[in-house]
């Protein structure tokens, strides 16, 4: 792959859809040469054309895909780790041990796979920057969300570990935080299950994909000294997750 080097590159993951797809687009607005990475690399590729950008087939639970799409991306400015989700919400005596693999993949091991094979570039940029889309499950724990909840906050403590183990690179470390978000995120959850994903976001005008994407390219867009290092961002209707304000 050639890339425009007077653009600098930043890598999404999880690109296809919601929070990915609106990082992508906010970033190409803001200078960036993206390269957008999920499964789904026809959507991706769409999404590349529209904003000038490359689409590379990447599925952070398989190390060989991570390996390929590093291989692909020879400079690296920029790592926004948000491919990830949740499967399943039912209580730790029910725990379907399959769901908890796959979110333990697509979101520990995922971002960890990803920061490892990049971290060279990041680092030979000589600013780089990652940012890591956790979520508030990463801050508080929920009944029936310890699958997402427990891989969310493993995923925050690979991030939030980097902080310091890279003091005195020249490598940024933002964690964006998100609660209610509409994207397909509950459709996944439920096993595309539309009633039930829907009933997630009844009565609340909750965030959209672009109000995260918003908050992630203004702390990629700070001046290379400022480190935004954690932003938490929900709906106002919402004070945790397990406590909301629905209008009836
Ligand atoms: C999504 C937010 O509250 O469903 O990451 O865990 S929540």
């Amino acid at each position: 792959m050639s890339l425009p080097s007077e653009r600098p590159t930043a890598v999404v993951t999880g690109a296809s859809s919601g929070i990915g797809a609106a990082t992508a687009r906010g970033l190409a607005t803001a200078g960036f040469h993206v390269v957008l990475g999920a499964r789904r690399v026809d959507r991706c590729a769409a999404i590349a054309r529209e904003i000038d950008g490359t689409a590379v087939r990447l599925d952070v639970t398989d190390p060989d895909s991570v390996s390929a799409f590093v291989a692909a991306v020879p400079e690296c400015r920029l790592l926004v780790n948000n491919a990830g989700g949740a499967k399943g919400l039912e209580p730790v005596a029910a725990a379907d041990e399959d769901a908890w693999r796959w979110m333990w993949e697509a979101n520990v091991l995922g971002t960890l796979r990803m920061v490892k094979g990049l971290l060279p570039a990041l680092v030979a940029s000589g600013d780089g920057h990652i940012v890591t889309v956790t979520s508030i499950a990463a801050l508080e724990a929920y009944d029936n969300g310890a699958g997402y909840t427990g891989a969310k906050h493993a995923q925050a403590m690979v991030h939030r570990t980097l902080r310091g183990e890279l003091l005195g690179q020249p490598v940024r470390l933002t964690e964006v935080a998100p609660g209610m978000v509409e994207t397909e995120f509950s459709l996944v959850r439920f096993d595309g299950d539309a009633e039930k994903a829907e009933n997630v976001y009844k009565g609340i005008t909750p965030l959209t994909a672009e109000d995260v994407a918003e908050t992630i390219v203004f702390a990629a867009t700070r001046p290379s000294h400022v480190n935004i290092d954690q932003i938490v961002i929900k709906p106002r209707a919402q004070a945790s997750a397990m406590r909301a304000h629905r209008e009836s």
